[in-house]
């Protein structure tokens, strides 16, 4: 069970966010509204939402997930690998520090992002991409370890970060494109398997029995109902264009 959440309000530098998708221009009003529903969807799964101010010195700070990672023994502050989002971790790590007693640190030369992380109970998987490296993931490990829990290195080659392209849902349940449906890791998982037309939404997020995933994905839609999931949808359609998911809109715990 999770019980709160940590957002950040998009700034108006958003429009300067990195990207490799060609979606255009984020709609700053827009994405405003959708944030709103973000919020107001992670309130109706229960959780007590914290919404930070936005961050005009970080085009990308609304992607909070890829600065800490959140367990249930200690949250762990990561060293992005994106030089320009280095700097949105020095706030976060004030933020958490009214919320956990056990805050740990990730330290150049290793770079990690969360997003690159997937927490299936006690064991994480770390994607080793473009943002997070081999000394990162070797440090986050040995944290991990420190507090009674596992973790193990995925490879990825085709998706931004390792949530891009799998989202897992408790009960044994994976939801998995691209590159990953073929993995020996995640053989033993259920593996629910989303259409590459679809591939955004391989990134919807458990909470607490709801499955929020993106609006405009229907065949994703009714492959997670069938499986026995409530629903939640929204609409994320501008920070699409930022190549963000719904996971990295949140820290959850
Ligand atoms: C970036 O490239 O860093 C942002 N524009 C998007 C980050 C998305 N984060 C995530 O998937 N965890």
């Amino acid at each position: 069970m999770f019980t709160r959440a940590i957002v950040r309000t998009p700034c108006r530098a958003m429009v300067d966010g990195l990207t490799s998708a060609d979606l255009g221009l984020p709609d700053y009003a827009k994405a405003l509204h959708q944030h709103h529903d973000y919020v107001q969807a992670l309130e109706e799964c229960g959780l007590q939402v914290s919404v930070l101010p936005a961050d005009e010195a970080y085009p990308d700070s609304t992607f909070v997930e890829d600065v800490a990672l959140m367990t249930p023994r200690c949250a762990i502050l990561t060293n992005p690998g994106a030089p320009t989002r280095r700097g949105e971790v020095a706030s976060m790590r004030a933020t958490l520090a009214h919320f956990c007693t056990h805050i740990e640190n990730i330290d150049a030369p290793g770079t990690v992002e969360a997003g690159d992380i997937m927490m299936v109970g006690e064991h994480f998987y770390i994607g080793l991409s473009e943002r997070t490296n081999e000394a990162g993931a070797v440090q986050m490990i040995a944290i991990l370890q420190k507090h009674g829990m596992q973790g193990s290195m995925v490879e990825l080659t085709e998706v931004l970060h390792l949530k891009t392209g799998l989202g897992y849902l408790e009960h044994n349940n994976l939801l998995a494109c691209g590159e990953f449906l073929h993995k020996p890791e995640f053989q033993a998982f259920t593996l629910l398997e989303v259409e590459p037309d679809e591939a955004y939404a391989a990134n919807s997020v458990w909470i607490n029995s709801t499955v929020l995933t993106p609006k405009g994905f229907p065949k994703t839609r009714q492959m997670i109902a069938t499986a026995g999931y409530k629903i939640r949808e929204v609409d994320v359609s501008e920070f699409q264009k930022l190549d963000g998911g719904l996971s990295c809109l949140s820290l959850r715990f």
